[in-house]
């Protein structure tokens, strides 16, 4: 059973079966590689999801009027191993209430197995915001590290499936390991070059299943923006980028994680930043659920 936490995520007032947003923190950095504490990233993002509006001008939607469920967090974990598990086990009633899941890390590990949670016909494509390929085959030993969290996701969906944004950095193993394997990405500088929404649109083209699963590493927003994480990379994407993938990906979203956010390197600024994308996923979605988005046509 999830153990009780500081706060429940703001507007989370729904029970589980009347809910459609599911929230779940999984408060496990064993895996992290450099500098720990995206542990504490779970009720950090609750605390700061208290600090917006419940009304969304922009949507003209009110966040206090969609039934949102808050798991809390899921128990502690030995191995990465025994997390996926455990993680996968905590996941799969939310995609078989058709429920839409936000999981909030905890390290980059915590992704996948709500991923290999979902069932195989779920027709589910990714788009993976990183600054790291993630894409090793093991690391320190460990298969479940938070460095092969796209290669363990390529192994469940297929390389075709999986379609990283805003990389910058990996190693010359990840390289030619994927150039094997053939997972696409679009760097930090192709989005740079060719503009957020030109690039998002491509990496929608790109994955032919029917729903879009967004993972969303912190480190893919540039250290400026989102200093608090692991392994912070320069020359990364903005906020605004990002909420425009989740705007133009809405349509066909059926979840998000959002990982990596380190509080004892954030002056709040970090957790504000992943509470509000959080905020703007679910506002996103049921938007388009309602039948009145018409941004895509403007
Ligand atoms: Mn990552």
């Amino acid at each position: 059973m999830p153990s009780t936490q500081l706060t429940t995520f703001a507007d989370a007032t729904a029970s589980f079966s009347e809910a459609r947003y599911v929230i779940l923190g999984v408060p496990f950095d064993r895996t992290t590689s450099f500098r720990p504490g995206a542990r504490f990233g779970p009720d950090a993002i609750r605390q700061q999801s208290w600090n917006f509006e419940t009304y969304n001008f922009e949507t003209g939607l009110d966040l206090s009027e969609v039934p949102i469920h808050d798991l809390g967090n899921a128990e502690e974990f030995g191995s990465a191993e025994e997390m996926a598990k455990g993680v996968r086990e905590l996941a799969q009633p939310i995609w078989e209430g058709s429920k839409f899941p936000i999981t909030l890390g905890g390290d980059h590990a915590c992704a996948p197995p709500v991923v290999e949670a979902a069932p195989r016909d779920a027709s589910l494509g990714v788009l993976y915001l990183d600054a790291h390929l993630d894409f090793r085959e093991v690391y320190l030993g460990d298969r479940r590290s938070h460095a092969c969290s796209a290669r363990r996701m390529v192994e469940r969906l297929g390389s075709s499936n999986v379609v990283v944004l805003g990389v910058r950095s990996m190693s010359r193993d990840e390289k030619e390991d994927n150039d094997r394997i053939g997972m696409r990405y679009l760097s930090a500088y192709d989005i740079h070059r060719e503009g957020i929404r030109a690039a998002t649109e491509r990496a929608l083209e790109m994955l032919h299943t029917e729903r879009v699963y967004i993972t969303l590493d912190i480190d893919g927003i540039d250290p400026a923006y989102a200093p608090a994480t692991g392994t912070p990379e320069p020359f990364g994407l903005s906020p605004l980028d990002v909420k425009t993938v989740i705007d133009l990906a809405a349509p066909r979203l059926a979840g998000l994680d959002i990982m990596e956010v380190s509080p004892p390197w954030d002056s709040g600024n970090t957790s504000a930043l992943a509470a509000r994308l959080a905020r703007e996923a679910i506002l996103r979605t049921e938007l388009h659920r309602s039948g009145k988005d018409v941004s895509r046509s403007g």
